[in-house]
């Protein structure tokens, strides 16, 4: 249940200007104001598109598209000067004396759209030009568009966690739903992706042990936005490990993986890649991809206790 505060008046454009720098408060504001537009979008684009992108996935209709209008959108606010996206080939540069540098996962979990499930988008914004680690984002964002749209944004600095909510009551605006958010103290759902006939027997032993022995239900949704909000939420853990065949995982260090652990990390969670935060992972390497833990921080303490001694696999 959302426990919705009397404050339900403070618009997202607000409450960014009251804690923000004026160029910042606007970007975040104007990356609310889009999202109208791409939900009005959503029923009328269910098709597969013929094309895939450059890590050779088959892009949706909806992938492509979303893609598209947030990169006009981004560059019409006059304050991006380059735009990194999990669907361009390239990074789009566009106005040298912008002040800010966006990454996006514009559809993050478009498998669910053939089935009527939640996906969303994932921006990091940073001041200085990439490769730069998580530690650098000014702010990151993520949108979910589930049965009610919904938009989670930190600067980072203890500014904390704050989630918006759109159209209620047929208001246009993300309007403040929950401020400083933290998780729960004890984690009470997890959802791990990946192959378990391919996680290591260290990551199997502290998975088992996640409903064992910390009594965790399993809530896997197949959006990392889904099920990263359900963590946020009702706390617990959230993981797209390393395996034997994929031994960086499947989730994209800048797309997804560092905004989002700015955001747990600002929460009071943790966040890893099985021995350091995300937000120190160093890659020079825009597209490289990272194995995920996030989370409550005494769970990610057990896993990376459970994974320094070394992964090992079973034989096939
Ligand atoms: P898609 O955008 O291709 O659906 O991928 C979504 C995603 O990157 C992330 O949002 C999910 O957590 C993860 O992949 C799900 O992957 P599996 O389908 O392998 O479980």
């Amino acid at each position: 249940m959302f426990n919705v505060p009397d404050n339900l008046e403070i618009t997202l454009g607000k409450h960014a200007s009251k804690h923000l720098s004026a160029d910042l408060a606007t970007l975040i504001s104007r990356i609310g104001q889009m999202t109208p537009n791409v939900k009005a979008e959503f029923p009328k684009r269910l098709k597969v598109a013929r094309t895939t992108n450059k890590f050779g996935e088959v892009q949706k209709e909806l992938d492509a598209w979303t893609n598209g209008f947030f990169v006009d959108a981004l560059i019409k606010t006059g304050l991006v000067r380059a735009i990194y996206s999990e669907e361009l080939d390239k990074p789009y540069i566009y106005n040298d004396s912008a002040p800010f540098v966006v990454t996006m996962d514009p559809l993050d979990g478009s498998s669910n759209i053939s089935t009527n499930n939640v996906f969303g988008t994932i921006f990091g914004i940073y001041r200085e030009d990439l490769p730069a680690t998580g530690r650098k984002l000014v702010c990151a964002i993520y949108e979910l568009y589930g049965p009610i749209t919904t938009l989670v944004y930190t600067a980072g600095n203890g500014m904390g966690v704050h989630e918006f909510v759109k159209q209620r009551e047929g208001e246009q605006q993300y309007l403040l739903l929950h401020e400083n958010m933290k998780l729960p103290a004890k984690g009470e759902v997890f959802g791990i992706g990946a192959d378990p006939m391919e996680w290591s027997n260290e990551f199997m032993g502290f998975a088992k042990g996640l409903f064992k022995k910390h009594r965790l239900k399993a809530r896997y949704c197949g959006a990392f936005v889904g099920d990263f909000s359900q963590v946020l939420h009702r706390g617990g853990l959230f993981s797209y490990p390393c395996t034997k065949k994929s031994p960086n995982g499947k989730l994209r260090l800048y797309f997804e993986a560092a905004p989002m652990a700015l955001i747990m990390e600002e929460a009071g969670g943790a966040s890893s890649n099985g021995s350091i935060s995300l937000l120190d992972v160093d890659l020079p390497d825009i597209d490289a991809r990272v194995p995920l833990y996030m989370g409550n921080k005494y769970l990610i303490e057990e896993l990376e206790a459970a994974i320094k001694k070394g992964q090992t696999y079973r034989q096939q």
